[in-house]
């Protein structure tokens, strides 16, 4: 771990926009299925766990994939903020966008 290296990447209030859940600045099923692997196949750990919980619960699990492809697919949305463009979480959880779960 270099001093200077990988600013930002530990950072619980790093801004994220809820259902990026890949965190490429895009929302597309990439997302769900990044999620869904992270959740039930051991994938990749999320950049932010945060923009991951799509309902904004506290907690990642299957509704969250779910609400992510309702939002993208069937227009259900809008998500809990942030959304639109990438902000803070505006309530209190366990999740953050620190990389440590
Ligand atoms: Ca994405
Ligand atoms: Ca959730
Ligand atoms: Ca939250």
């Amino acid at each position: 771990m270099g001093l200077g290296l990988g600013l930002g990447l530990s950072d619980p209030y790093l801004p994220f926009e809820r259902g990026d859940a890949n965190m490429d600045g895009v929302r597309d099923v990439s997302d769900p299925i990044f999620g869904l692997a992270y959740m039930f196949q051991g994938g990749v750990e999320p950049p932010c766990p945060d923009a991951v919980d799509a309902n904004d619960d506290g907690e990642l699990d299957l509704s969250d994939a779910v609400a992510m492809l309702q939002d993208t697919f069937l227009g259900n949305g809008p998500l809990p903020e942030p959304t639109g463009e990438p902000g803070q979480d505006p309530t209190e959880d366990d999740l953050s966008c620190d990389s440590d779960l």
